[in-house]
């Protein structure tokens, strides 16, 4: 029977069957010799030891199509990386780090940006002009009034999909609308620190109907780009695709170099300048590890 592991905890594996539902399994000794430790988001091959106590035995793990290590997931179809038009502001820098992290994965993203109730137009409009002139997707949402929320639905169908963003933007209001197994916490970080709730969490994969999933993944204000060369970041930037091979030298990072055509594009503002700068600060960040 093949089945997706939702969840990992203290040795046991569960597994969701379609149609058959949840399995507690154990992973065999075969894995632990191999080094391969199963992760959410595997698809397995299980044997059922019990169908009454719905347990088992993970006997084969599927080729992974890709894996994350923090999160630690396998099989991620896309991300759904969620900010705030406002409340909190959207932090572009970070923003633009987790786009270069899952272009470099290879992941495709969908933007949401969450709260457009209390948003002005000029706020939505700059946000729309950055990242859909970029070639990315972006919706709009408010969990609050529940707008565009089925447009999320419609992207999360058929997939599994990490769910990302810093903390407040709305995340948890948004999965909690569109699925009812699971209801997460809301609210401000002090309020639930007062009420004692520990915030580390590990990996689940949420169910949202007998194919779509979901991963609530915590904030990421610690994501580092730091597992590429300099050289490579370029690729990850979307808009400069357009302009590869037209710079003076061949290899031009579109730094320093003159003739350079992302700079053109930028001062013709073909290019957003928030994007480049992100570009220049993450360029430098690789420099200097490579330094060290
Ligand atoms: N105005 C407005 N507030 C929202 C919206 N979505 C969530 N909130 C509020 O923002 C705060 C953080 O929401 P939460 O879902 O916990 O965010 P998370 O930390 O990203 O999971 C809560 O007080 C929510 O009530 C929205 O669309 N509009
Ligand atoms: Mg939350
Ligand atoms: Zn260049």
């Amino acid at each position: 029977m093949q089945g997706k592991i939702i969840k990992g905890i203290a040795g046991f594996y569960y597994v969701h069957v379609v149609e058959s539902g949840v399995y507690e399994c154990k992973a065999k000794g075969v894995f632990r010799k191999e080094k391969i430790k199963p992760l959410v988001g595997d698809n397995v091959e299980i044997e059922v030891l019990d169908e009454a106590e719905k347990t088992g035995n993970i006997v084969e793990i599927l080729t992974r199509k890709n894996e994350l290590i923090r999160p630690a997931v396998a099989n991620i179809d896309q991300a759904l990386v969620v900010f705030a038009v406002t409340e909190p502001q959207p932090h572009f820098n970070l923003l633009d780090r987790f786009l270069v992290m899952m272009e470099s994965k290879e992941i495709p993203v969908v933007l949401c940006f969450n709260k457009k109730d209390i948003a002005t137009q000029p706020e939505l409009a700059k946000l729309e002009e950055i990242y859909r002139a970029c070639g990315y997707r972006v919706i709009f949402t408010s969990a609050l009034k529940q707008e565009n929320v089925e447009c999320i639905g419609s992207v999360l169908a058929g997939k599994t999909t990490a769910i990302a963003g810093p903390s407040g933007v709305g995340k948890s209001s948004l999965i909690n609308l569109l699925q009812s197994e699971v209801q997460m916490e809301t609210g401000s970080i002090s309020k639930k620190i007062a009420r004692g709730k520990h915030t580390t969490r590990h990996s689940e994969l949420i169910t949202i109907d007998e194919n779509s999933y979901i991963m609530d993944t915590p904030g990421f204000s610690s994501l580092y780009v730091n597992d590429f060369e300099k050289g490579e970041l370029k690729y990850y930037f979307r808009e400069f695709a357009l302009y590869e091979g037209k710079c003076r030298f061949n290899g031009c990072d579109h730094v320093h170099e003159p003739g350079c055509a992302v700079k053109e594009a930028l001062e013709e503002g073909k290019i957003h300048p928030v994007r480049y700068e992100d570009y220049l600060e993450m360029y430098r960040e690789l420099q200097e590890k490579k330094r060290y």
